[in-house]
């Protein structure tokens, strides 16, 4: 007899987590459609479930461990038992901790895949270890969090209201092709009721297409622009004076450091005529609520990087669009907006019990300070203080990932002996792949784990691979990025293939194995999960039931019954968070550290300029690059948009193939042409591999071939002071024809 069943869950292809029902036949996967009971998308499902059967019952799949036989990269590997690969990796994590200290290991994430971070945190602290975590979330918005925790104390950069708002401001973002659910209430927004919509893009794409105003800047410069902004905004007085007068200190310092910003000079600086600056800034404040959502392309300027978001949380808070719907929603950790507590993943993560010795070892403790746990301990005093639970920790602080790849070639300042990654593709996402390349084939790195659906590039190099569940295996029980009261929980559709476990499963392995057991007494993931919700009354069976708990969390204004979390419990415009970390407390512009006026000697042989991402359906960064499950079919190669009068000056025609070239390396990628690029300016996508070119070296499953990677820049001097954010966007390299 066939059985047919109906699972409920969150799909966890993006960090939407749009509630879906996976229909399973037999035990496999044939369907995923939307669920419209599901109190934040409503039945909404972009694409991407639709490939996912084809996808889940893919051959390149992982199913099984393996132990490295030969050389790094060289393709021998052996099938080993979970059991028989932590026998052996325990011991050697103990080994390296001994001779080098706990701080020698390094933890690298992705996109938080698996939506529960706080393993990692838990077997971090536990080890010693000061969180050593690389990520490419320091330029995805990890940097924001932290700015806004510096000066509002709450993050509200993610909790952007659309649907209820009166203006959108899309800043370095496409959601067009980023944040399908977002675009889509966007789109009928504007069918319905002109909600004003500005972007912020070098590049027309279809968010500035639909935008009422669009400025088209130099890439890098944004900083500029948002001083120019808030310069309109205050001395027009357009700011909600209320707010401004109750909840916010250092208004005056502000006024005057934005005198520097007036639009005029800032038309120049930025190539955006005055008169646009003007009326843009002028939109923004007086139809609100506004929103502005965070966009990537911000986070990846470097120097100019958390700078420019420094500007946006300032806009969003005189204007009095914080903890408003229709603005940007406040949330709190653990439920607490009405009274119900689960356990955080804060408190999960156990850092109370990791001295402050210990985390003062941190790569990059004093360097990227507001990421860092400097100025996580600094903030999360103040959440302890007016939420009573520890501030997030597991996504909210990040280690310097432009110093790792050093440290583990010069063994400066100390030397990273091992590494952990999962659920990330570093050589797809780090700045200067040679770099990374050269680190994860060192052999100064003597043990590097990787845990993975599919063999990539950065698995192809490790000691030891070990086969995640996709969200379709696995329970989910996660409060993402730990501030949000809510709580979303999901059951597997499928028990896990082969011998796939999930990150907390990988986790407990890895801590058994170092002798952490006594700390790790739930077996699975449903376990742990019942401990979690054991204090509201729930179980999480009842969880899967209801898909998100708490839905009531947004409170409006809940600032008014308990202050901000700040140490004046007030706004701080000028940041004593920052004063003390030894920054400047308030925003300020700087040239990008490669620009055709920083380095004019660069740009006669570099004479355009660079962008590298902008993301485009159905990929998500490098995953889905595989042939024969409809995306590769959509998209088979890597392009890169250029202004067709700059292409046939250098005689290229629309779909030729050209290579582009940095002071780093070169690539090759598909000439699209698109008249609404500055004509200066030319944006390659980001992380493109080929599964299906011969794995292992010398080609890495072609990571060398169009892999915008290879001609970025992660020079320390050139990263963001702040966040030691990389530079991504804004650089300078020559393109011919291939
Ligand atoms: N030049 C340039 N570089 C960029 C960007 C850019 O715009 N330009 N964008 C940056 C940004 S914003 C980001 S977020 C990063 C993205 O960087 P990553 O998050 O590392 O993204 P991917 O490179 O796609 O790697 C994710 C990996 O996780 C695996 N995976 C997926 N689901 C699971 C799971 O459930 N469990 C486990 N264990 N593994 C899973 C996938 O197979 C894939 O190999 O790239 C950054 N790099
Ligand atoms: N299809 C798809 N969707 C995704 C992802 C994916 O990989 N694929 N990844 C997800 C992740 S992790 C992230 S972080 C988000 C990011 O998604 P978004 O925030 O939308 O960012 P991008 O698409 O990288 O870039 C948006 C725009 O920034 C512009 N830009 C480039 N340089 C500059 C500059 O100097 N200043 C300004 N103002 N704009 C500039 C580019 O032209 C581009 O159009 O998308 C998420 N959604
Ligand atoms: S937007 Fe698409 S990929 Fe992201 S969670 Fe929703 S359905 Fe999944
Ligand atoms: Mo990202």
């Amino acid at each position: 007899m066939g059985s047919y069943e109906i699972k409920k869950t969150a799909c966890q292809f993006c960090a939407a987590l749009c509630g879906v029902l996976v229909h399973v036949e037999d035990g496999k996967v044939v369907k995923i459609e939307g669920n419209k009971d599901h109190f934040l998308s409503h039945g909404f499902t972009c694409e991407r479930p639709g490939i996912a059967p084809k996808w889940l019952y893919h051959p390149d799949q992982l199913m099984y461990p393996l132990k490295r036989m030969g050389k790094r990269g060289e393709g021998k590997w052996q099938q080993i038992s979970w059991d028989d690969a932590m026998a052996e990796i325990g011991p050697k994590l103990l080994e390296l901790k001994d001779k080098y200290g706990p701080e020698m290991l390094g933890f690298f994430e992705g996109t938080y895949r698996g939506n529960d971070y706080w393993p990692r945190g838990r077997f971090a602290t536990l080890f010693g270890n000061p969180h050593n975590i690389f990520a490419p979330g320091i330029i995805c918005g990890i940097n924001d969090m932290g700015i806004n925790m510096a000066v509002t104390g709450d993050v509200t950069t993610w909790s952007t209201d659309v649907p209820n708002s009166n203006c959108a401001v899309f800043w370095g973002s496409n959601p067009a092709q980023s944040e399908m659910r977002l675009w889509t209430h966007l789109v009928k927004a504007k069918k319905e009721r002109d909600i004003k919509i500005i972007a912020v893009d070098p590049r027309r794409t279809k968010t500035t297409e639909m935008a009422d105003i669009w400025l088209q800047l130099r890439p890098g410069t944004d900083t500029a622009l948002a001083m120019a902004w808030l310069n309109v905004i205050i001395n027009e007085e357009l700011y909600n004076k209320d707010f401004v007068q109750n909840w916010t200190v250092g208004f005056d310092e502000l006024k005057e450091r934005v005198q520097e910003y007036p639009p005029e000079k800032v038309a120049e600086i930025t190539g955006v005529p005055a008169e646009k600056i003007i009326e843009a800034a002028r939109m923004y404040a007086t139809n609100g609520p506004a929103t502005m959502p965070y966009g990537v392309a911000i986070d990846q300027l470097g120097l100019n990087g958390t700078r420019t978001e420094h500007a946006k949380v300032i806009m969003r808070a005189i204007c009095g669009y914080l903890g408003e719907f229709g603005g940007h929603l406040i949330t709190r950790p653990g439920g607490t907006n009405n009274g119900g507590n689960f356990v955080t993943e804060a408190e999960l993560s156990m850092m109370e019990r990791l001295p402050m010795e210990a985390r003062e070892k941190m790569m990059g403790f004093d360097v990227c300070r507001l990421v860092s746990l400097k100025g996580w301990s600094m903030m999360s005093e103040n959440i302890e203080r007016v939420y009573g639970v520890p501030a997030p920790v597991t996504v909210q602080i990040q280690a310097h990932t432009s110093m790792l790849w050093r440290s583990i070639l010069s063994g400066e300042p100390y030397p990273i002996k091992s590494l952990i990654c999962w659920g990330s593709n570093p050589m797809a996402w780090g700045g200067n792949t040679k770099l990374v390349y050269e680190a994860l084939k060192s052999d100064n790195l003597e043990l590097s784990i990787v845990q993975e659906l599919v063999m990539t590039p950065t698995a192809q190099l490790a000691d030891y691979v070990f086969p995640a569940t996709s969200w379709m295996e696995r329970d989910l029980c996660t409060n993402m990025m730990d501030f949000a009261s809510l709580l979303w929980a999901g059951e597997k559709a499928i028990e896990p293939m082969g011998e796939r476990r999930d990150i907390y499963e990988f986790f407990r392995a890895l801590a058994v194995s170092v002798g952490q057991d006594e700390y790790w007494p739930w077996k699975t993931t449903e376990e742990v999960s019942d401990y979690r919700l054991q204090s509201c009354g729930l179980t999480f069976r009842d969880c899967v039931d209801r898909m998100i708990v708490f839905p009531d969390a947004f409170d409006v204004k809940p600032y008014e019954k308990t202050g901000f979390p700040t140490p004046s419990g007030k706004v701080e415009l000028y940041s004593t968070i920052l004063e003390k970390l030894d920054y400047d407390p308030m925003p300020f512009y700087e040239e990008p550290p490669e620009s055709p006026i920083r380095l004019p000697d660069v740009a006669k042989e570099y004479p355009l300029i660079l962008n590298t991402g902008g993301n485009y359906r159905p990929m998500y960064h490098s995953e889905f690059m595989q042939w024969g499950i409809g995306s590769r079919e959509k998209h088979p190669d890597p392009l890169m948009d250029i202004h067709p009068d700059t292409a046939r000056d250098l005689g290229i025609s629309d779909g030729d193939w050209a290579f582009i070239e940095t002071r780093r390396g070169k690539i090759k990628q598909k000439a699209r042409y698109n008249d609404g690029i500055l004509p200066n300016v030319v944006n390659c996508q980001a992380s493109w591999w080929f599964p299906e070119k011969p794995a292992n070296e010398p080609e890495l499953s072609g990571v060398w071939e169009s892999n915008a990677n290879v001609l970025t820049l992660d020079d320390p001097e050139c990263c963001d002071e702040l966040s030691g954010g990389w530079c991504n966007r804004a650089l300078l390299c020559k393109v011919y024809k291939a």
